[in-house]
């Protein structure tokens, strides 16, 4: 003891200044980064998504040396769906993972992807979100100070969950209490089909059907699995009723804040992230089919046409044909073919 404290009294009279300047600079590069970013999410740990956005901020963090920390934060940590909204916006959080027809509460043309039964499957969903749909849509999020990454991340098509009986036909869902994201598009949806819909963030959906608020709620496999709703849920029916994604969302402000080659590494990581998503989601999908009903889900299948049928004898698809406009409805229609 007694000697190390001689030594280390040596050595700083003998760097004198030059030690007392350099030496707290040189701490914190080694301990902090630069450029400290949060990005916010509503899925669990386990879901792919969570997975790859932390493969992209490590590579990030290396490709950086350093100088770019990524933090995430899952499960809704920093508030639901509705709150992270505003925070980005605010610039509170910097990167948001947001279901497209979440986002429409600001941006309405971003839910043109969850139009019901639009897509027949997954090489035409990327096909449209990777062209000239997906860039419509970017292009109008751009509008509200905030910037989508090109790439949209799979949430997947979303299949209807009950702990009261298997939805076999569009009759089973008349009076039926579903909760559904906060997003006019989902409201009017089971409106259209005669159901009770109740808008509540995902954060609060396990207990809204625990406690049964409602009795059941529509969510791709890979949520089904990994946020553990078969716990509170009996039936799965495989309705494929419309093809969700999120949008990797930043604060306009702070991403042009960004220096243009840290901007560029950052991009290109979360891009190829979300494209590796997309291939986890599909992997897991292949066996969570039986896994589930491992689980003690009981499934169903349900053909989609009296379903569509039921739309458009409600006028669905007419009403938000005109909500969209002609110019996003026919890029739609351009990679699905007719809806209306
Ligand atoms: O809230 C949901 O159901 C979820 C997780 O699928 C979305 O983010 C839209």
């Amino acid at each position: 003891m007694q000697i190390k404290t001689t030594r280390r009294s040596v050595l700083a009279a003998g760097l004198g200044g030059s030690a007392a300047l350099f030496a707290p600079a040189y701490i914190r590069s080694a301990r902090a980064a630069e450029f400290n970013y949060k990005f916010a999410n509503n899925l669990a740990l386990t879901h792919p998504l969570n997975k790859q956005a932390q493969a992209a901020a490590d590579r990030i963090k290396a490709e950086t040396n350093g100088r770019v920390e990524i933090q995430i934060f899952p499960s809704s940590q920093l508030g639901s769906d509705t709150d992270t909204l505003s925070q980005i916006r605010a610039g509170a959080v910097d990167f948001f993972t947001l279901s497209g027809l979440i986002l429409s509460t600001l941006v309405p043309a971003a839910s043109i992807n969850g139009i019901g039964f639009a897509f027949p499957d997954y090489p035409t969903v990327w096909k449209t979100m990777d062209g000239e749909l997906g860039a419509y849509v970017r292009a109008q999020i751009d509008k509200v100070g905030l910037v989508a990454m090109d790439t949209i991340w799979d949430n997947g098509f979303r299949q209807m969950t009950s702990s009261s009986k298997p939805i076999t036909s569009p009759a089973d869902l008349k009076g039926f209490k579903i909760r559904v994201p906060v997003s006019p598009l989902w409201t009017s949806m089971f409106k259209a089909f005669d159901a009770s819909p109740a808008s509540i963030n995902f954060n609060e959906v396990y207990s809204a059907l625990q406690t049964k608020v409602v009795e059941g709620q529509e969510n791709p496999l890979a949520i089904i699995s990994t946020a553990k709703l078969y716990e509170v849920q009996k039936y799965c029916s495989l309705t494929n009723h419309m093809w969700d994604g999120f949008w990797l969302l930043a604060n306009k402000r702070i991403w042009e804040g960004i220096p243009a080659d840290i901007r560029t590494i950052i991009a290109k990581n979360f891009n190829m992230a979300g494209l590796a998503e997309r291939e986890d989601v599909a992997k897991l999908n292949a066996g969570l089919q039986s896994e589930l009903a491992g689980k003690g889900l009981t499934f169903n299948n349900a053909d989609a046409a009296p379903f569509r049928d039921t739309l458009r004898k409600a006028g669905f698809y007419s009403e938000w044909k005109g909500k969209y406009g002609e110019q996003a409805w026919s890029l739609l229609e351009k990679s699905v073919g007719s809806l209306s």
